[in-house]
């Protein structure tokens, strides 16, 4: 791995570890013009495919498409959509040989992968200075190589694996009580419920309504004793108000940005006026994230920062200009060119250059302006609530994850992927973005399952789920005004098959949460693309299909069908679920294949000489036992299975059991280091013959 500097770049952290990095003499094959910005050139050649970018639109292959660094808060995920909340510049081309390449700039970078003209990539640094690296090596290598050099992702506890529910708002510790009653009522799995923002007094930071949460305390402690976590929501404006203690200390210690003149820059989000955090200043970032001990004291285990780009409705200026624009409109005759006018001033306000631009940092005593670091200030309040929990809690671990974000910040939290919606195609966008999210080290994510804006029909929630079942991050999210979402409000049909979905997620647990731990140490991805496993051309071209480890994700993503075609690049068993009792296996040749699933069948398909172990369902990952397991696989003469666990809580170091299946006209055991008593086996072997028993450790 190497890195050329281009002018006197800023240092982001996004790389921590340059001890195999050097400094490159060249950066070809790129050609270098740098003038009002840097533009970087690359002729691609016909095959050549391009993995990466993090959180965009289209597809695992990026090319064809123009994308755009800036963070952003847009609630429309058009096909066509630039930037989404994160800024994610490491991406790999992958043709003869593969080069993988990271932009690590802190401000705007469009990525022209073949949109302009098919066979050229441009990309355009909005700056003068930047650091790019440049890694060899094979696909997997470089992403290996590259997740090295920025650190491994950050530990959510075990139970931020199990399921989570949400909505913009439950209001009330009443409308909580009941989301939770109604969970057990219906046999439903549950580990968290979500407050959003109308848990605050006025959507103050660090503030609970007492009017609608009266002795919160109290109300966390009853929620635990039932196993239900409460996740709040952390915005990154701060209301300006009187007395409210945020503002008082910000003012008082200068932790606000600063606008031209230097007095702290006004923005209006949800409290109205506010003033933002300057979370690149390191004494406010350490300010605002002891600010979070306030809740964990009170019982609180995980959080999440929204509005962090930062998002910013409307400035006064903004404002100003808009309404004195209108009122100089008024009683005229506008025509067509100056009515659109007067509508883009309003329209335009939101997220505005312009604001971007009108306030500054103080780094290491340095003032730089805001638009210049745009895409640090998510990764940064992250960081202060990260560097908090550790600082405070150093024992504990914390849930966390952001909406904006920059490469590195996996280091403090995760991501989800903000407002989709109830669309089939923000189904296949998650199944698409989770290899790319991984390749850029966020490794704990996932998307609002259902849908954030629009209505979920039940068939979209359903095969949503099936997918999203292996996201490490599983959460369903509505916004305020759409069909209300939760498993347990549908009709009884509807509700069953989430059951069986979300008891089937909950017997994953200890294997997804054990693939997250060892690949974060072995710097691996938890999705891949199929062609990093398979080499043969059409496994290139698959979009629809992932890896996550030796299981095949297939997941439907249509409406109303009932099977969908499959590409097996080698004989693979096909596993087609109803629940975790009722399930078939059938043996399936490589090729093309039309796959059947009903909607309540979840199709996954198992690869030679693999085996993958469960645990029994519970309704809460803290009840899971490992005592008792059941084992799948599909088996030609030896497969090898690693468990790894431990407390799911604090930071020491836990164990590793590993399984082996023999087989040689009948199956053989053996189990190192056993973390359970007892296997209960299914085991398809590659003579198409199933074979099933207990095997006591
Ligand atoms: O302007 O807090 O992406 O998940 O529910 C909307 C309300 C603010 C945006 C987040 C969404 C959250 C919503 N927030």
């Amino acid at each position: 791995m190497k890195y050329f500097d281009i002018g006197k770049p800023f240092n982001t952290e996004a790389v921590i570890n340059y001890e195999h990095i050097q400094v490159s003499e060249s950066i070809k094959p790129f050609d270098l013009k740098r003038d009002e910005s840097i533009v970087l050139t690359y002729k691609m050649a016909k095959d050549e495919i391009i993995y990466g970018l993090g959180e965009n639109m289209r597809g695992i292959n990026k090319r064809g498409g123009i994308y755009e660094s800036f963070c952003s808060d847009d609630p429309t995920h058009l096909p066509d959509r630039k930037s989404l909340y994160g800024a994610h510049n490491f991406f790999l081309i992958d043709g003869i040989k593969s080069l993988g390449i990271f932009i690590d700039f802190p401000s705007k970078v469009t990525f022209d992968m073949g949109f302009t003209h098919p066979n050229e990539m441009v990309i355009t640094i909005h700056g003068l200075d930047a650091r790019v690296f440049l890694i060899e090596g094979s696909k997997n290598e470089i992403v290996h190589k590259f997740l090295k050099a920025i650190g491994p992702s950050y530990l959510p506890p075990k139970w931020a694996f199990g399921y989570q529910q949400s909505r913009w708002s439950y209001e009330t510790a009443d409308k909580i009580k009941e989301i939770k009653d109604t969970f057990n009522e219906k046999d439903m799995p549950l580990d968290t419920i979500y407050m959003d923002i109308d848990y605050m007094d006025d959507f103050k930071n660090f503030t609970i309504s007492e009017e609608r949460f009266p002795n919160f305390k109290n109300f966390v402690q009853e929620m635990k004793a039932d196993g239900i976590r409460l996740i709040p929501i952390i915005d990154a404006g701060c209301k300006i108000e009187k007395d409210y203690e945020i503002y008082e200390e910000g003012i008082e210690n200068n932790y606000y940005c600063l606008n031209e003149k230097g007095q702290p820059f006004v923005g209006a989000v949800w409290p109205g006026k506010v003033h933002f955090p300057d979370f690149l200043n390191q004494d406010a970032r350490r300010w605002f994230g002891d600010h979070y001990s306030k809740l964990v004291d009170l019982g609180i285990d995980g959080f999440w920062n929204d509005m962090n780009e930062p998002a910013i409705f409307y400035s006064e200026n903004g404002l100003n200009e808009a309404i004195d624009y209108a009122i100089n409109s008024k009683g005229k005759n506008l025509g067509i060119y100056d009515f659109f006018t007067l509508k883009d001033k309003f329209m335009a306000m939101a997220n505005n250059d312009q604001d971007y631009k009108a306030f500054y940092h103080q780094v290491d005593g340095k003032r730089y302006n805001h638009y210049d670091l745009h895409n640090l200030y998510g990764y940064n309040m992250t960081r202060a609530a990260g560097e908090g929990f550790l600082r405070n809690y150093p024992d504990k671990r914390i849930l966390m994850f952001s909406r904006a974000s920059y490469i590195g910040m996996h280091r403090y939290g995760g991501i989800w992927t903000g407002d989709n919606h109830a669309w089939w195609e923000h189904l296949l966008l998650n199944i698409k973005m989770m290899p790319s999210l991984n390749m850029c080290g966020f490794k704990y994510s996932g998307a609002d399952i259902g849908g954030f804006g629009a209505h979920s029909s039940s068939e979209l929630l359903i095969r949503w789920s099936q997918f999203a079942m292996f996201t490490p991050l599983f959460r369903n999210h509505s916004a305020m005004g759409t069909r209300i979402q939760e498993p347990v409000s549908f009709d009884d049909e509807t509700v069953d098959t989430l059951r069986h979905i979300l008891k089937f997620r909950n017997a994953l647990v200890s294997h997804i949460y054990s693939q997250f731990m060892m690949k974060n140490k072995t710097y691996e991805m938890l999705f891949k693309p199929l062609s990093f496993e398979y080499d043969d051309p059409a496994s290139k071209n698959v979009e629809d299909q992932i890896l996550f480890g030796d299981l095949m994700l297939m997941p439907v993503y249509e409406a109303n069908a009932k099977g969908r075609y499959v590409y097996l690049p080698k004989d693979y068993v096909v596993w087609r679920i109803q629940s975790f009792e009722d399930y078939r296996m059938d043996l399936y040749m490589p090729g093309h294949h039309y796959i059947e699933a009903e909607l309540n069948e979840t199709i996954i398909g198992l690869k030679k000489d693999c085996l993958i172990l469960l645990n029994q369902p519970e309704n809460r990952v803290d009840d899971i036992s490992l005592d008792r397991m059941t084992c799948i696989g599909y088996i030609e003469n030896e497969a090898s299975y690693q468990l790894y666990s431990d407390d799911g809580e604090t930071f020491e170091e836990g164990q590793t059991m590993t399984v082996t299946i023999t087989y040689d006209k009948q199956l053989e055991f053996s189990v190192e280091n056993p973390l359970c008593k007892e296997i209960v086996y299914d085991v398809m072997t590659s003579d198409n013959r199933r074979h099933k028993g207990v095997y006591h450790v």
